[in-house]
């Protein structure tokens, strides 16, 4: 039986809405019908949320595959594995991937999905309809870039600097462009259902003041969604038109400025990388408090650095140009106003570090995961503090410095965080427990293997090996040996919770509601929710984190 019904919640059902709807409303949303139909078709937000979890997991063994062929090519200075055409194509296959189809989508589209509808006290999202079209947009746009891998892939990179992809690159520059612009919909679409949603489908007594931390990050997160993404639409749609008609937007020999392409690019994509992250802090708000059993020290701060970390994304894209010949006010004016997201960064680290003080901190996987995302956010902020520095820049620009800056936080940050809410809300999602202590040898393999594979690049990159290069001389060669073999450790990290997970699923025991004694509505709901989630509205009448609360109602 995957069923918990909680008495307490039964009962009040009962009081509330008719028996028979509550016998309804009981039943699972996993088994309110098992046709394949049933969940191509469904939009209970619990059901897409899944059908992300699925797809995004697909995409990113994809992504994980060509890390893996450029990870193996790097053991041998010559670069034997694969030609130079090859292995450009690999990265940008990895960059593209990776980035549109796994990171983005990764905690906004499954966590964001099933959670925001439970947290808030609502039934589902504002447009369940549109959420599912979000989904077919989404698996359409990655089918586009299955296609363009077998029609023979591309070798820009990800960022499609012009006049590279424009006038001289091989391969389906449009084909790729076009699956990026395809997935913009996706992104666009649940952004404008988030902030909807949020804006008017709490339950009673949910203020803002009282929203959850995860809430507040996917609000601010919808945002930059909202806001940014037309921006790449365009810069993409441009691309094609000057790849197909040689217009002169990019191309200086026929009038137009590469440096545009940067501004327009970057103007997305860096917003874009707190897509990814913010996210990711809002798991971790979450876990946080949970794992030490804590109200969040300075709930407003850390709501309201969100919203600040994602407003103050959109002035700092001239950091990435900071050697492309801008001006070299607009560079100083772009570290500065860089530096400046260190505040509200650091009021985040800040406040789960006063949270943690004196917690009853627990040791189980979710808590771990919430760790190894503070440290590698740490390091990745610190070193991105490093790189808006002009001087520190003009040295380690386009080095594996750089590489090792942004994977600490993109993919270190929200792989970790990534983990951290499936092992947190795994319970919910399946009904099932999973075992613990293959979660906490997870999360140790996750940590070793992810500081092997990238703090060499670090050293590599400060010691001058270029990024991009599959060529480098000898001495370069121990590090990146260490790096692959960590990259070997961290892959064993990303299967091995597919077995567990997949095997609690049929042998683990059946989850409490509240697994965890974690305050917030989704712990409120039978594991699984049934399919409308609550059996009658909740109202809320309490604080969020109220963990001191509810531990003197234990001693009553
Ligand atoms: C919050 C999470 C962050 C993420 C996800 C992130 C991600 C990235 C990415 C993807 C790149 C490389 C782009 C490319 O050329 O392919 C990059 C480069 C850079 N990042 Fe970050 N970053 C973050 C935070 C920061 C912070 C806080 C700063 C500064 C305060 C910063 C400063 C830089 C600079 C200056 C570069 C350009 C380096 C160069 O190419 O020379 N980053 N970052
Ligand atoms: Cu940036």
């Amino acid at each position: 039986m995957t069923d918990v019904a909680d008495p307490k919640l039964e009962e009040a059902n009962v009081g509330r809405v008719g028996s028979t709807e509550t016998v309804a409303q009981r039943v699972s949303y996993l088994r309110a019908g098992h046709s394949l139909k049933s969940w191509l078709l469904t939009t209970d937000h619990k059901r897409i949320g899944v059908l992300y979890t699925l797809s995004i997991t697909f995409f990113f063994f994809i992504g994980a595959a060509a890390a893996a062929l450029i990870r193996l090519d790097l053991l041998t200075p010559a670069g034997d594995l694969m030609t130079n055409e090859g292995y450009n194509r690999a990265f940008t296959v990895h960059g593209v991937v990776m980035v549109w189809f796994f990171l983005i989508p990764s905690i906004p589209n499954t966590f964001g999905n099933f959670l925001i509808p439970l947290m808030i006290g609502a039934k589902d999202l504002a447009f369940p309809k549109l959420n599912l079209l979000s989904w077919y947009i989404y698996m359409l746009a990655g089918l586009f870039t299955v296609f363009v891998l077998i029609a023979g892939g591309v070798d820009t990179g990800w960022t499609f600097y012009t006049p590279l992809s424009t006038m001289y690159a091989n391969g389906n520059v449009i084909l790729a462009a076009s699956a990026v612009f395809i997935v913009g919909f996706s992104s666009i679409l649940t952004g404008l259902n988030f902030i909807v949603t949020v804006h008017t489908l709490r339950c009673p007594g949910m203020t803002w003041g009282r929203l959850p931390l995860f809430v507040w990050s996917i609000y601010a997160t919808s945002l930059i969604l909202v806001l940014a993404t037309p921006v790449l639409a365009i810069t993409l749609v441009l691309i094609s038109l000057e790849r197909l008609f040689g217009l002169g937007i990019f191309n200086p020999a026929i009038g137009g400025d590469p440096l545009l392409f940067q501004h327009l690019f970057w103007f997305y994509s860096h917003p874009a990388v707190y897509i990814m992250v913010l996210p990711a802090l809002g798991v971790v708000s979450e876990l946080v408090a949970a794992g030490a059993h804590k109200p969040i020290f300075g709930y407003q701060f850390v709501a309201g650095s969100s919203i600040a970390i994602a407003a103050l994304g959109f002035f700092v894209w001239g950091h990435h140009m900071f050697v492309s010949g801008q001006s070299l006010y607009a560079s100083a004016a772009f570290s500065f106003l860089s530096i400046a997201v260190a505040i509200p960064s650091g009021v985040k680290v800040y406040n789960w570090t006063a949270t943690l003080f004196k917690g009853h901190i627990s040791l189980d996987p979710p808590f771990l995961f919430a760790m190894t995302f503070i440290g590698l956010f740490v390091f990745g902020g610190l070193t991105g503090l490093m790189l808006a520095m002009l001087a520190i820049d003009v040295h380690v620009h386009d080095t594996y410095f750089v590489i090792a800056h942004f994977h600490y936080i993109m993919v270190g940050g929200t792989i970790s965080a990534f983990f951290g809410a499936l092992h947190y809300w795994w319970p919910k999602i399946v009904g099932r427990m999973y075992s613990l202590a293959w979660g906490r040898v997870t999360a140790i393999f996750f940590f070793i293997g992810f500081n092997l594979t990238f703090f060499p690049q670090f050293l590599l990159g400060y010691l001058g090996m270029p990024r991009r290069y599959h060529v480098y001389p000898p001495e370069f060669q121990v590090l990146n040996v260490i790096s692959t073999g960590g990259a070997a450790v961290l892959g064993v990290a990303y299967v091995m919770p597919l077995i567990y997970l997949i095997y609690s699923m049929r042998y683990g025991k059946p989850a409490p509601n509240d697994p965890w004694n974690a305050t917030g509505l989704e712990w409120t709901t039978p594991s699984p929710p049934p399919k409308h989630n609550f059996g009658a509205l909740p109202v809320v009448d309490r604080p969020p984190y109220d963990y001191e609360i509810e531990m003197r109602d234990e001693h009553v």
